[in-house]
């Protein structure tokens, strides 16, 4: 699979919304390793939580799963018997990439990849779902109902992973954490227009909360225990046990 590097804001222009379209799609792998701090980690530690919880007999759901990597860090880890890895994404670029990736690789097994709106799968037999950093592109407003959704399709025992980038309520805090996530960009070769014409384009489309609203959300739909298993400045991943 050829995947490329990302210069996609290296060059000044009117900065359009963030959409995962072709473009995106063909530097995916480049662009969220120099962006996500702490993503390869994140992505092992979802393979070995799969590896712990999932049941025989259940579904893997891997919501906004753009290539697949959670997807097949899962089939890797796989004990289970008899599972199916249910990967879903609403754009056609990522999940035609991911059908590549995810029949390239002999998986323990079936991933099934859907090309919906998360919003619209229904949740069942769930012994494990993952949503890594896909949350925050759901509008606010449908945040709750796809929790509560989630809650509802897992089987006792089963969990949550969700990954998001965070907001902190105090200020300066805040700005410390903001300015240590550019630094490591810049770290990782991107001009400083390159992440200002980024977090243009992310304003509207990437809606960030609090840890406390994340916690707030899952305990109201049922999560019996909730842990921040991760953080690195304002990138979180979170495991919630139903
Ligand atoms: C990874 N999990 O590599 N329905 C389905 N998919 C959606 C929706 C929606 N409503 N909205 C956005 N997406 C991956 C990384 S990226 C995170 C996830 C990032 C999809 C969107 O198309 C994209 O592929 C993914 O969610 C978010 O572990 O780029 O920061």
């Amino acid at each position: 699979m050829l995947t490329g590097k990302d210069a996609i804001y290296s060059q000044p222009q009117a900065v359009e919304p963030f959409r995962f379209d072709q473009a995106v799609a063909e530097v995916f792998p480049d662009m969220i390793q120099r962006s996500v701090p702490g993503y390869a980690t994140i992505i092992d530690t979802i393979g070995q939580l799969v590896g712990k919880f999932a049941q025989d007999d259940s579904h893997i759901y891997d919501l906004g799963c753009s290539l697949g990597a959670a997807s097949l860090a899962a089939s890797k880890n796989l004990k289970a018997k008899d599972c199916k890895i249910l990967a879903v994404d609403n754009s056609a670029a990522m999940v035609e990439r991911c059908r590549l990736h995810t029949k390239a690789f002999k998986s323990a097994a079936p991933i099934e990849v859907i090309c919906d709106e998360l919003q619209n799968i229904d949740i069942a037999n769930a012994s494990v779902v993952i949503m890594n950093f896909t949350l925050q592109f759901i509008s606010p407003e449908q945040r709750a109902s796809v929790i509560d959704k989630i809650y509802q399709g897992l089987k006792p025992g089963g969990i949550l992973i969700l990954s998001e980038k965070l907001r902190d309520t105090q200020t300066m805090a805040n700005e410390v954490l903001i300015d240590l996530h550019h630094e490591f960009k810049r770290r990782n070769g991107y001009s400083d227009l390159e992440i200002s014409q980024k977090r243009s384009a992310l304003e509207d489309v990437m809606r960030i909360e609090t840890y406390e609203s994340h916690q707030q959300r899952l305990s109201n739909s049922g999560f019996k225990e909730v842990v921040q298993w991760f953080k690195c400045f304002n990138f979180a991943s979170i495991v919630a046990i139903k």
